[in-house]
């Protein structure tokens, strides 16, 4: 191995371990699990279309026990907006690297199979990022939407009649039919110094009599490993060492 390879190496090994204990960071985790409330962090409207599950037919939650349900059930509208009393969205701290992601597990299921052209429900995920000041007031970054993901029963059945796609499974979470869960990753090194905040919606199309939902699990800021496996931030496993300036 040259020399260059090796001192790359040990750059990159120094990196991941930096960002492999960053409570700062891993706070920003969110996955609907212990020992937070199951909705820290997040905030339903209404209240009552997000439920916590921890099993549904097929679809088990990517980071046990729980994972969270947007459904349009009755409602025109079902949205889960990252941030509440205790926890405004994720701020990208000034010296996150740049190769810094966020990932969420989505799975979109839906009831609208066989319904025909008009009902085709969908779900739309977007990145919110605001700009922040800096200590002397220079605004940092502008407002920006990044779309994350978005799904409609016309992606697991076209028109809403005949067969229904290859990667969706029939019966999945209790649904007609749905995507697995699936992995989403958002670049959001370029954000440094900006507070970022994830925002889902599940819509129902013409009427609000069959539902259709998102499941979401595993909120949180990593990156890929040399191997090309994603690793989360973790919180600091040893006690943190005192500082005079907190
Ligand atoms: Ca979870
Ligand atoms: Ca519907």
């Amino acid at each position: 191995m040259s020399r260059i390879n090796k001192t790359v190496l040990a750059v990159v090994a120094l990196i991941t371990l930096s960002l492999a204990a960053n409570p700062a960071l891993a706070q920003n985790n969110l996955t609907f699990d212990p020992p937070l409330p199951p909705l820290s962090g997040w905030t339903p409207l209404p209240a009552t279309c997000v439920t916590i599950q921890t099993l549904l037919p097929g679809l088990a939650p990517t980071t046990p026990p729980n994972f969270a349900l947007l459904s349009n059930n009755g409602i025109r509208q079902c949205n889960l907006i990252q941030g509440d009393a205790a926890n405004d969205g994720i701020l990208i701290p000034a010296n996150a690297p740049p190769n810094l992601l966020l990932h969420v597990d989505l799975a979109f299921l839906s009831n609208e199979i066989g319904s025909g052209p008009l009902f085709n429900d969908t779900a739309e995920v977007f990145l919110t990022v605001l700009p922040t000041m800096t200590a002397s007031g220079v605004p940092i970054g502008f407002s920006k939407s990044v779309r994350v993901a978005s799904f409609s029963r016309n992606m697991i059945q076209p028109g809403g009649l005949g067969p229904i796609a290859s990667t969706a499974v029939v019966g999945l979470g209790g649904f007609s039919a749905g995507f697995p869960f699936a992995p989403y990753f958002i670049p959001v090194g370029e954000f440094k110094g900006q507070r970022v905040f994830l925002t889902l919606t599940v819509r129902n199309a013409i009427d609000t009599s069959v539902a259709s939902a998102l499941a979401v699990d595993s909120v949180s800021l990593g990156n890929f490993n040399s191997y090309g496996g994603y690793t989360h931030i973790s919180s600091d496993p040893e006690p943190p060492t005192p500082r005079r300036n907190r």
